[in-house]
């Protein structure tokens, strides 16, 4: 015999759960607002405003900024291209090292979205890279409009010590980041899956992690919108 849970809410006829259906509609009201606001905000112009070789050349703090960090060739500037819906907006490459400079790019007027150069690149010149991740470091430390920081990580890929090192970072400046696995057509459910838990354990053990980790395709466009709405959440 099944005894009913002490705390069950009243049930209909049917069994429906009235006060948790309800909820979940809710629920599911919000979660389309919030779709909406992304897809809202996606759709005002993007345009490039500034590029930054140099702490010196950044632009002066005005909206609020979300960085896309990463591995080189993890897929940074073709995720700022499906998110805004322009192919060409960011110059993307199946060379590693293609984005050479912090790129900001304002979108519609309400968040500034800065696609930088990738981390543990192997061939560039140890100088140059000094420059690219000195700077990029001292800005991810440093910049007081930062409201959120993507990282990404290739689904593929195993998760690089690099790209703990950047973690820490954030952890210890204290700027919020979201794990966001890219490349998802690439990989098999199964191994996607796998992936999701794995990283979403690493995001346990980092003070500055968001608990929810994004996965992603801008080849297949999987889970953009999702994307989209939360970064509408911090657009001015
Ligand atoms: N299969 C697949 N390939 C992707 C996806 N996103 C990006 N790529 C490929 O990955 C390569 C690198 O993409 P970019 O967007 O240039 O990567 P990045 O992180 O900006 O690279 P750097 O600027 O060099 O640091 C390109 O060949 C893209 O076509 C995706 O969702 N699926
Ligand atoms: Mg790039």
């Amino acid at each position: 015999m099944v005894y009913p849970a002490p705390h069950q809410p009243p049930q209909t006829e049917f069994g429906t759960n009235l006060n948790t259906q309800s909820e979940a509609e809710k629920q599911a009201a919000l979660e389309a607002a919030a779709i909406e606001a992304g897809r809202l905000l996606f759709a005002a112009e993007c345009q490039f405003f500034h590029g930054a070789q140099k702490l010196e050349q950044l632009p002066l703090p005005g909206l609020p900024e979300v960085a896309f960090a990463g591995r080189s060739n993890v897929g940074k500037s073709s995720l700022i291209n499906a998110l805004t819906g322009r192919n060409t907006l960011a110059r993307t490459s199946s060379q590693p090292g293609r984005t050479r400079q912090l790129n900001f790019f304002d979108l519609g007027a309400r968040l500034t979205l800065v696609d930088m150069p990738g981390y543990g690149y192997a061939q560039a010149a140890k100088d140059i890279k000094a420059d690219w991740q000195g700077m990029m470091f001292d800005y991810l430390r440093g910049r007081p409009t930062l409201q959120r920081v993507l990282l990404l990580l290739d689904a593929r890929i195993e998760f690089k010590p690099s790209d703990g090192a950047v973690m820490d970072l954030l952890d210890q400046a204290a700027v919020t980041f979201m794990l966001v696995l890219t490349k998802a057509d690439a990989v098999k459910p199964n191994s996607l899956a796998r992936k999701t838990a794995a990283t979403a354990e690493i995001a346990r053990t980092h003070a500055a992690a968001y608990p929810r980790i994004f996965v992603t395709s801008s080849e297949a466009g999987l889970g953009i919108a999702e994307l989209r709405a939360e970064l509408a959440t911090l657009a001015a």
